[in-house]
């Protein structure tokens, strides 16, 4: 692939992505995905299973590129599934879908390496970026997003929040969506929120707050990823479901899961 058909996809995958709103609507038996960085079997297999256990959609909750072993292969598979099946697949914003962090994680590098003019496309994949809902909800069932809830005091009204630009800064509402991990998977016990070890404006939050925020929105999981998993899944407790999908380059060795998730509940697919 070169440069002038990488943007030409990119085009057509962000004209999808900017007709779906920030916070989207799913329904049906989904497959969901964590992160894959770059591992283009583990997307490759998602795609599939999908398609096998004959479910409406594939959701991949983030994460897409960077340290993986083909990055570029794994977003142009996934954009050209989005371009050809646009309603069998989502593709939720990840916190390394952002152009600062791809200049220090890999995926610049791995794309000029295979000859793609970085200079050219870095505003159209910035567009890309800038196109990508940042959570979405399966009604009275889940809420999928990539990092968790994002920070808030009082009240939150999660429709109010909107997409991000190409990169993130912790001023935007989406931020925390992107960036926030549950207290557990940093052995941290706040009485809500704590603070993160990524740093960068981000924090943890407690099981208080999952409940609290899962019951106002009548929800019963919350689907997330962010988060290394050897086991490639792990419930931090009874309603949080952490995603991880990838095993190539610096993941060899993690055994990949998938979730299925419906009105009946969550299934962890292999
Ligand atoms: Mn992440």
């Amino acid at each position: 692939m070169d440069t002038d058909e990488l943007i030409q996809l990119m085009g057509e995958a962000t004209r999808i992505l900017q007709k779906r709103p920030a916070i989207t609507r799913t329904e049906g038996n989904i497959l969901a995905v964590g992160d894959v960085h770059g591992d283009i079997d583990s997307t490759k297999r998602a795609i599939e299973l999908r398609d096998k256990l004959q479910l409406d959609q594939v959701v991949f909750i983030g994460d897409l590129v960077d340290r993986g072993a083909d990055q570029l292969g794994t977003l142009v598979t996934l954009m050209r599934e989005l371009v050809t099946n646009p309603d069998r697949i989502q593709l939720i914003r990840g916190n390394h879908e952002d152009i600062a962090i791809n200049h220090r994680f890999g995926f610049l590098d791995e794309l000029q390496s295979k000859g793609i003019d970085v200079n050219t496309t870095i505003q159209p994949l910035g567009e890309l970026y800038s196109s990508m809902p940042v959570a979405t909800i399966m009604d009275g069932t889940a809420f999928m997003v990539h990092g968790g809830i994002p920070y808030y005091n009082g009240d939150i009204d999660v429709w109010t929040i909107g997409k991000g630009g190409p990169q993130l800064d912790p001023i935007d509402d989406c931020f925390g969506l992107l960036w926030n991990d549950p207290a557990e998977a940093q052995d941290m016990s706040p009485d809500r929120w704590g603070e993160n070890l990524r740093g960068s404006g981000s924090y943890t939050f407690s099981k208080k707050v999952v409940d609290e925020f899962l019951d106002q929105l009548g929800l019963k999981y919350l689907v997330r990823a962010h988060v290394v998993q050897k086991n490639g899944f792990c419930w931090y407790n009874d309603r949080t479901l952490s995603l991880f999908s990838a095993n190539s380059g610096r993941y060899s060795g993690i055994k990949i899961a998938y979730a299925e998730v419906s009105e009946h509940g969550i299934k962890i697919i292999r």
